[in-house]
């Protein structure tokens, strides 16, 4: 499949995902988002995909959704469209790892299209804000919730209510990304995490990220519960069988997801 907003590449089961509207600094208006929702779609299901890296360009991972075309939106014309709905779904449903690397502006529905992944790695240029009061409206795709539950309610709600940006500093102090790289490292540090989860088994990774999302939908008893079921049910694998026969002879193991 042949994509206009997007450059999509797969390799050594890395599945690179590239936001390609350098000239609106990654807006992401419609055309972008089906896109993007069809190209994790069918990494979600090819097989020689195991890990997703999504990122932008130096200058922006994205700086929100395109406000020229929602400007002539009316709330009938919002509403009946559910607007972004089904392509925010189509992101959260993929069950591999998506790995969010970010450099520039990463705002609006830019920083709630990164905190969706699963985690964001951001170079020192990288710039984080909520900035839609500017325009008279709310976050969409998630901002007022999964910002809060990363950096907490105070900070939050200030993000919200000035519309200030946050720097990649102050982003991994308060928990929003897990590492800040220099710029010019950026992308060859993501990839080179991408392929150390490549290469544990895929099976297990999935697990790890539906037993992580758990504990935002859940107690902790029952989220621990979850875990631990599933920490059972990996003993019906093949790769739980691999991983330790290969720690007891002292090799490395080779998963294959079974
Ligand atoms: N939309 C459309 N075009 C944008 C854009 C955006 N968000 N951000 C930048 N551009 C365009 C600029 O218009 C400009 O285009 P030309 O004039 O060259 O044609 C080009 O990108 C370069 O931008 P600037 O000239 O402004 O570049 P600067 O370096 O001077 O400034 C900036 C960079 C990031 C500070 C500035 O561009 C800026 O403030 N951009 C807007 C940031 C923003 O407000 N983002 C939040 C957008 S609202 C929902 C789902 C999602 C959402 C809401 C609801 N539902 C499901 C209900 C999300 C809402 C948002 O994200």
């Amino acid at each position: 499949m042949g994509y206009e907003t997007l450059i999509v590449d797969v390799e050594d089961h890395i599945g690179l995902i590239q936001l390609n509207r350098p000239d609106a600094l990654n807006a992401l208006n419609q055309q972008l988002l089906n896109e993007l929702a069809e190209a994790v779609t069918a990494m979600g299901t090819n097989d020689k995909v195991r890990v997703i890296v999504l990122t932008g360009n130096e200058k922006a991972f994205a700086a929100g959704a395109d406000i020229k075309e929602m400007q002539e939106q009316s709330f009938v014309d919002m509403f009946n469209s559910d607007f972004f709905t089904d392509q925010t779904e189509a992101i959260l449903r993929c069950r591999k790892p998506i790995i969010a690397a970010v450099s520039g502006y990463c705002l609006g529905g830019g920083c709630e299209l990164a905190m969706m992944c699963d985690f964001i790695l951001c170079s020192d240029t990288a710039k984080f804000g909520q900035p839609e009061i500017n325009l008279g409206v709310v976050a969409g795709i998630g901002g007022t919730q999964r910002l809060t539950r990363f950096v907490g309610k105070s900070k939050s709600m200030e993000m919200h209510l000035t519309g200030r940006f946050m720097d990649a500093e102050e982003a991994e102090s308060s928990g929003l990304v897990s590492r800040v790289i220099p710029a010019k490292k950026l992308m060859k540090e993501v990839m080179a995490t991408a392929a150390k989860v490549a290469e544990k088994s895929p099976l297990t990774a999935m697990v790890v990220k539906e037993a992580v999302n758990r504990s935002y939908e859940t107690t902790l008893r029952e989220g621990v519960l979850f875990e631990r079921r599933l920490f059972h049910s990996l003993f019906a694998s093949e790769d739980q069988a691999e991983g330790m026969t290969a720690f007891a002879e002292k090799r490395t193991p080779k998963f294959r997801g079974k």
